[in-house]
């Protein structure tokens, strides 16, 4: 017996991303009017930029822009986190890098789900930054068990999906119409639900505790809590923000800006007050707020080697120990001056980046070297092809995520006055025990992909051997 063809992982993670983008759009409009006004500025920059559109074009980038965005959510339980990897991999997302979060004050540690290979990037780099609550640093012991009895009658999934994932692991893929419904199924786990399902009481108790934690566990289940999308201009938005009615964070987070960008600089507009309704012991309904959700936008750069990361992971902490205090709205002018200052110190060019190893880069045959004879490049290094201009490079993009940043993230929106950090241990290893797997090195993906592309040179140019 035949069936119909499998849909690739690749489309229904397009499709999924997109049929997101339409909820969150309906559920919070301010996310679509930020959506106009990136598009806009991107349109802007690519043609004051010819140069930077060059490079999107070689990339292939320029293809992915529009539909390029990440989301975040956060769960409870481990069994949780454990669906949901199962969930995200019908749509060939893995999980990628560890985040510990506690050190920066916020008690949860977190993964990426998202595509690895360059191809199903291109196709559709939408990604998932998902958070483990730590119900270990709650200090209240009553507390702490009264959040953990209510985690665990909760099933934030649909019988259907549960159906759908497990058909996608024995038969080995979804038909087009499967992967349709898996997609109307899997998004009601990520719908925002305005009742509650605890009492004001419990409600306040949780939220005493810290905001984040009431947000996770007084809801049916983790609403996807933002969706970001690409910018080309940052500062341009940033500035253009309050104008369109949306208010931005004070300060982008990130490296400063650069002629050629780093990792990634993201800013956020502040979470949005909204109705929710809670039970009171006689049944009877009592209205209050819950602040949880709100929207964000990121500019992506280069990836960093191990060495780069290292160098930029110091000038940042150096920027922080010289302004003494958390940025915010009033010394927002002077961090950016020392953060652009201490960044002096970064090589803000491609060749000095790439021959200083701080930088993955993407590597091309040009046009001279695909009509080259192969016996004039045979016994050339790497950099000589690429001297005589044979073969060209590009930086890799970033595909991930950085901790300071996404804390910074999650404190403007959380309003927290509480803690300024939690004790208690990093625990990648009890993060992978939740998850059931192992989460992959961000840093050998992007070394693969650096060395896929010299291979692909080595076989355009009919070179035996190319080393870098
Ligand atoms: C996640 C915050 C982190 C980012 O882009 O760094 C994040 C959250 O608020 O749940 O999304
Ligand atoms: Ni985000």
């Amino acid at each position: 017996m035949t069936h119909p063809p499998f849909v690739h992982p690749d489309e229904i993670r397009a499709r999924f991303s997109s049929a997101m983008s339409d909820m969150y759009q309906d559920e919070v409009p301010l996310y679509s009017a930020l959506l106009e006004l990136v598009a806009d500025i991107n349109k802007q920059t690519m043609s004051q930029q010819p140069e930077l559109t060059r490079h999107l074009r070689q990339t292939g980038e320029i293809e992915r822009l529009d539909m390029e965005r990440h989301g975040a959510i956060r769960v409870g339980t481990a069994a949780e986190l454990a669906t949901l990897r199962r969930l995200f991999a019908v749509m060939g997302m893995v999980p990628v890098g560890y985040y510990d979060l506690a050190p920066a004050g916020v008690p949860v540690h977190s993964t990426a789900f998202r595509a690895i290979h360059e191809t199903s990037l291109q196709t559709c780099p939408f990604r998932i930054f998902t958070s483990l609550l730590r119900l270990e640093l709650i200090e209240q012991p009553e507390l702490r068990q009264q959040a953990a009895d209510i985690l665990a009658k909760r099933v934030i999934f649909t019988p259907r999906a549960i159906e759908l994932i497990t058909q996608h692991e024995t038969s080995g893929g979804l038909t087009s119409n499967e992967a349709d419904d898996f997609i109307t199924q899997s998004l009601e786990t990520f719908r925002w639900h305005n009742q509650a399902t605890v009492s004001a009481d419990v409600y306040q108790q949780l939220h005493d505790q810290h905001r984040l934690i009431a947000d996770v566990v007084a809801f049916k289940g983790p609403h996807i809590n933002h969706l970001t999308p690409r910018t080309l201009n940052i500062d341009a938005v940033q500035m253009a923000m309050p104008a369109h009615q949306i208010p931005p964070k004070a300060v982008i987070e990130g490296p400063p800006p650069r002629r050629c960008p780093i990792l990634l600089r993201q800013t956020s507009f502040k979470a949005l007050e909204e109705d929710v309704s809670f039970f009171a012991t006689d049944g009877q309904i009592i209205q209050g707020h819950h602040t949880a959700r709100f929207g964000e936008i990121e500019q992506r750069g280069a990836a960093l080697t191990a060495k780069g990361r290292n160098l930029y992971d110091n000038l940042l902490q150096a920027a922080q120990d010289q302004l003494q205090v958390p940025a915010n709205e009033k010394n927002a002018p002077q961090y950016m001056a020392i953060l652009n200052e201490k960044f002096s110190q970064f090589p803000d060019d491609y060749p000095t980046m790439r021959a200083e190893k701080l930088a993955f880069f993407r590597y091309f045959p040009t046009e001279k070297g695909l009509n080259a004879p192969t016996v004039s490049m045979q016994d050339l290094t790497l950099d000589e092809l690429i001297d005589g201009e044979f073969i060209q490079y590009e930086p890799l993009v970033y595909e991930d995520f950085l901790p300071v940043s996404a804390a910074g993230i999650f404190q403007s929106n959380l309003g927290d006055k509480g803690h300024s950090q939690f004790a208690g241990h990093s625990s990648k290893q009890d993060f992978q025990r939740a998850l059931g797997a192992t989460v992959i090195d961000e840093l050998q993906l992007y070394e693969e992909t650096q060395q896929r592309s010299i291979m692909a040179c080595a076989t355009a140019l009919k070179l035996t051997l190319l080393s870098l």
